[in-house]
């Protein structure tokens, strides 16, 4: 059979900052271009564990592929099976890249997988435009699908693997699987030891240029260590709980196959690169038994740094680290449960400063507890004051199957049911739930802005970015992001 993996266009992606334009003021792209990693890992699985199948991906967001462009390569390849990747937010080019595939090829059988249906399993088999849907981790199950598929066999009986039909048969009896989000509520798969994955097959990636726009080169690999974050911050909506590790060996192993390939650059993209000094240091240690001198980084938590193991990554070429700051008091982490404080951040972004360490802090506005635009500016303080590399601000976004949002419905904040309507009828205008009991969407947005402009636009800051400027790419990547943000105070202040 022809099966194509593919990441749809990302054209009609819900707004979710708008601007005073109704544009989005951060579009995906402005951090830079990662590959969907997740569809890999399936086709990869796929081909280690089938015979006399044509593989092929697609990724339409690195390519900013358009629907003209994307027919034609339909048309050329005429898949049978195709599994589609998903974002809640672009689930309306989800759909649209069904309903062309289906309109090349009718016979074709349509998948849907990603972090769609594990966010809303019941409306994303109820879709129309799908054959089939995967709930959760689909390395195993696609597999077996395509097996099944291929002799005409049922295949309802996969654990994780529904139509419209066979996923009324789970809804009255909602499972509770402690691995998953609570909103998971019918079996989902599940892979046990992700060791046991064949590696990722990055051949059919290998002609995009993956860059991040704070990262060093426009070469990267993204890579993950671990799955899952057993933290339960209130905000957060990572899928998977249950937090398992790969050996340092495995990831080793990936970290060559990709230096084979000419990679340049490391990203873990883990939810949680570093859950304790043990992971950190053992992975180092591998590396420099390798001898691999390899640039990398990594998003981690600041309460599970310690400085030895901060020597031992520094040594080991680690160039940023991206935390979770979110917030800028102890009883604000308190609320969000953190499980941090803001010693703690302090004591990590000084020994990163002290040892070379870049480091991203990630700032959420818009929280419950920010009152009124001064309670934010406030709140930006201390993010100035501490200082770090880089900041990446966020307008706090109400997603269900977190606290906040079981908050935010219980206070009459959000009104309940409006994600599960987009997921059957899905939007571009779709207005994504902020907390604005205090403050409205427009607010928040301007006071992004600003806090943006405050933080970059400050001398000291702007001399040592410029000191820190090591290659032609970084100097582009920095250009960019201040054109941008120049653009955007010209526009308000116009
Ligand atoms: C890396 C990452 C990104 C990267 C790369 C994303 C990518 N293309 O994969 C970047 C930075 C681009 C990104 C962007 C965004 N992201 Co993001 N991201 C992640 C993160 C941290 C890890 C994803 C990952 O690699 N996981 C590991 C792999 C192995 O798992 P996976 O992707 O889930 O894939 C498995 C299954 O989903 C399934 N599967 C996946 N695809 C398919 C396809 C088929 C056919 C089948 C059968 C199965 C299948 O099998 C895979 C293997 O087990 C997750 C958090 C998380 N832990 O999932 C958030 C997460 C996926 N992102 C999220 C969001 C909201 C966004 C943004 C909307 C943020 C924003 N406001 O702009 C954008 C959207 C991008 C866009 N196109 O517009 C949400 C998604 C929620 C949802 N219901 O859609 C998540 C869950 C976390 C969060 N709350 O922020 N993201
Ligand atoms: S915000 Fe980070 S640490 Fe908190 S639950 Fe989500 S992934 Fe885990």
């Amino acid at each position: 059979m022809r099966i194509l993996l593919i990441n749809p266009p990302d054209r009609n992606k819900v707004v979710e900052n708008p601007d005073e334009n109704g544009e989005e003021f951060l579009e995906a792209d402005s951090f830079g271009d990662f590959p969907p990693l997740g569809a890999l890992y399936v086709l990869s699985h796929l081909e280690a564990h089938s015979t006399g199948h044509q593989l092929f991906f697609k990724d339409c967001v690195a390519e900013r592929s358009d629907y003209e462009q994307l027919r034609a390569y339909i048309e050329d390849i005429r898949p049978d099976v195709v599994g589609i990747t998903s974002f809640t937010v672009c689930l309306m080019d989800v759909v649209l890249t069904a309903r062309l595939i289906r309109e090349v090829v009718p016979d074709v059988h349509l998948c849907l997988g990603g972090h769609h249906p594990i966010a809303y399993p019941k409306e994303a088999a109820e879709l129309p435009e799908f054959d089939s849907v995967v709930v959760g981790e689909g390395e195993e199950v696609f597999t077996e699908l395509v097996g099944r598929l291929e002799t005409g066999r049922d295949f309802t009986d996969i654990r994780g693997v529904y139509t419209r039909d066979s996923i009324g048969r789970h809804l009255d009896n909602p499972v509770r699987d402690k691995r998953f989000l609570a909103r998971v509520t019918v079996p989902a798969a599940y892979v046990e030891d992700i060791d046991a994955l064949p590696m990722l097959n990055r051949a059919y990636i290998r002609q995009y240029r993956y860059h991040n726009i704070i990262g060093s080169t426009d070469d990267l690999a993204t890579i993950l260590s671990s799955r899952g974050c057993p933290y339960r911050c209130t905000f957060c909506d990572v899928p998977i709980k249950s937090y398992r590790e790969r050996s340092p060996a495995a990831v080793c192993d990936e970290i060559e196959a990709c230096l084979a390939m000419g990679y340049k650059e490391f990203r873990f993209y883990d939810d949680l690169f570093n859950i304790n000094e043990r992971k950190v240091i053992a992975f180092c240690d591998e590396l420099d038994r390798r001898g691999l001198r390899i640039t990398w980084d990594f998003r981690g938590r600041v309460n599970a740094v310690s400085r030895e193991s901060l020597v031992r990554a520094r040594a080991s070429g680690l160039r940023m680290i991206s935390f979770g700051v979110e917030t800028g008091s102890d009883d604000g982490l308190r609320i969000l449960k953190k499980a941090t404080t803001t010693a703690k951040i302090r004591q990590a972004f000084a020994w990163c400063r002290e040892l070379g360490i870049l480091t991203v802090a990630d700032y959420i506005i818009g929280q419950p507890f920010e009152k009124t635009p001064d309670d934010i500016r406030r709140n930006i303080d201390f993010l100035v004051a501490l200082d770090p590399d880089y900041a990446q601000i966020s307008v706090l976004k109400l997603y269900p199957n977190t606290e906040m949002y079981d908050d935010a419905t219980a206070r009459g904040v959000v009104a309940p049911g409006r994600w599960q309507e987009f997921s059957v009828n899905p939007r571009r205008d779709f207005i994504v739930d902020h907390w604005n009991e205090f403050m409205d969407l427009t607010t928040l947005v301007r006071e992004q802005k600003r806090a943006y402009r405050r933080f970059y636009f400050r001398l000291p800051y702007i001399l040592r970015s410029v000191r820190q400027t090591g290659s032609l790419y970084q100097f582009l990547s920095k250009a960019k992001g201040a054109m941008k943000l120049i653009k955007t105070n010209l526009r308000m202040a116009g």
